[in-house]
């Protein structure tokens, strides 16, 4: 049994993670060193846990015997190389878990959707009479979940989770997509990509995306597969009868459910795929897809004020995703599709969203890298606000457009989440 008891570990990064591994490690008896790079912390630490805070001090670091990092510290920080290159351990909080976890797991990664899919497989999963843990990048640390009585957890792994993860056991695992993402964080896309790839490494079932090269391993067993192209075998979709097929006869049809939108048709196909392979009932699946109401600040309808839709899509952190609600929704729009977009890009290259702009009809952006967006379309609105960005899209709508909230872009340049983005959207919108 593995023990860390009198163990020197040093943990970096004491937000939700590092709290979650401090409290890990005090049952465990290790002897704890805590960091956190930001210069003051608003943290409240166990009893007799001090924090060092500011520029890591590798010298103080390579005392420890094992070092426990947070995702949101990157592992090319000179200080955590320098631990490394003389033999000391750098781990994860999802490492800790898998070395000390005994109940099977399935986990999701992927540029977009973890989330979606990672609450859709647990309802699948309640729905046939399953006891289901979630946990991981979603906002419960993994370790909270260890001896708690469960038949499977579910874990929602961030890239950032997974380079840090080598020896994790999995029931079944999918790479959702892989897109441009984090690019401030990753030397290039190839970098960003194997980070994903990684939840392979030790999946019993690898659950692939047909369509998505840059999502697939090598040799991938097609049967446990999922995708709109079609195929007769595994997950597949008639856009015509609008039924997802499984093995090449129709298995769901997406008018019966509340979830919208080609990708969603894809989440449902991934998380059924997973929940397969625990070898619960197919009937279980449909229903949990049918009564899945999706997760707020995702192509959610916030309003239909002056019969204009408003949506809000604040999670779309990113360019796929964008992309994936312009694509989704176009066509239930008979009337301008208006788009408010813009925030902190994390290094995108915005030239990916020139194509699919061309079916928005109105462009109005904000933020740090609104400029770099603003500039893929003539006549674009510029705004310094969301506030003065649902005013502008209110003068330019009427009834019959969408107005739609997909940044593309994370939010931190001018709020404190994506969620605060969407709330201050919706109440805009009840402001009008
Ligand atoms: N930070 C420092 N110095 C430190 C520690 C953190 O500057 O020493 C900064 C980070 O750069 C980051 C912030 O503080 O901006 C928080 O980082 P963290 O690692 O302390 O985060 P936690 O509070 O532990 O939350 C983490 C995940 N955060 C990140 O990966 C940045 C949460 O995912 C996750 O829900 C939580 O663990 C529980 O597992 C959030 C996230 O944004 C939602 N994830 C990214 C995403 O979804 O795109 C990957
Ligand atoms: P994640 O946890 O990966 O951020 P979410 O389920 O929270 O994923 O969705 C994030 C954003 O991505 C939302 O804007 C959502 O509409 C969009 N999205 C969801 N599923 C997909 C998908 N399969 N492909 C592309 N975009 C998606």
């Amino acid at each position: 049994m593995l023990t860390l008891t009198n163990q020197k570990v040093a943990v970096i990064g004491l937000g939700q993670t590092g709290q979650s591994v401090i409290e890990f490690l005090i049952a465990q008896h290790a002897d704890i060193l805590a960091f956190d790079t930001r210069a003051s912390l608003q943290v409240e630490l166990p009893m007799g846990i001090e924090a060092q805070c500011g520029p890591l001090d590798a010298n103080k670091l390579c005392q420890a015997e094992l070092i426990v990092l947070s995702p949101g510290v990157a592992l090319s920080t000179p200080a955590i190389q320098q631990a490394l290159s003389v033999g000391i351990e750098v781990i994860g909080d999802i490492e800790l878990f898998a070395r000390f976890n005994s109940v099977p797991v399935l986990a999701i990664t992927g540029s977009n959707g973890k989330s979606t899919v990672t609450m859709l497989l647990a309802e699948m999963l309640k729905t046939a009479g399953k006891q289901v843990l979630v946990g991981g990048n979603i906002g419960v640390p993994a370790l909270s979940l260890l001896n708690q009585p469960a038949d499977f957890i579910v874990l929602e792994l961030s890239s950032f989770q997974l380079e840090t993860t080598s020896s994790l056991k999995l029931l079944a695992a999918t790479v959702l997509n892989v897109s441009d993402d984090h690019m401030d964080r990753y030397a290039d896309f190839a970098a960003y990509q194997q980070a994903k790839l990684r939840i392979f490494a030790h999946a019993q079932n690898k659950i692939v995306n047909r369509d998505d090269p840059a999502a697939q391993i090598d040799g991938y067993d097609t049967t446990h597969s999922f995708g709109l192209s079609a195929a007769t075998q595994g997950f597949s979709f008639d856009s015509v009868n609008q039924h997802i097929t499984l093995h090449g006869r129709p298995w769901l049809d997406m008018n019966d459910c509340m979830l919208s939108g080609q990708h969603n048709a894809l989440n449902i196909q991934a998380a059924a795929a997973l929940a397969l392979c625990t070898g619960v009932d197919s009937a279980s699946l449909q229903l949990a897809s049918k009564q899945f109401t999706g997760l707020p600040h995702r192509c959610q309808l916030v309003s239909n004020k002056g019969q204009i839709s408003w949506i809000n899509d604040s999670k779309a952190t990113n360019i796929g995703a964008t992309i994936a609600a312009i694509e989704g929704l176009r066509e239930q729009v008979s009337g301008k599709l208006i788009l408010i977009a813009g925030g902190d890009g994390k290094g995108a290259d915005f030239s990916q969203l020139s194509s699919t702009m061309k079916k928005v009809d109105v462009l109005i952006t904000l933020g740090k890298d609104g400029p770099q967006i603003s500039a893929l379309k003539t006549d674009s609105i510029p705004v310094t606000s969301l506030q003065e960005a649902v005013q502008t899209a209110a003068k330019q709508g009427n009834a019959g457009d969408m107005v739609l909230l997909s940044p593309a872009c994370a939010s931190l340049d001018m709020f404190t989440n994506y969620m605060q983005r969407g709330e201050v959207f919706a109440a805009a919108v009840e402001a009008l």
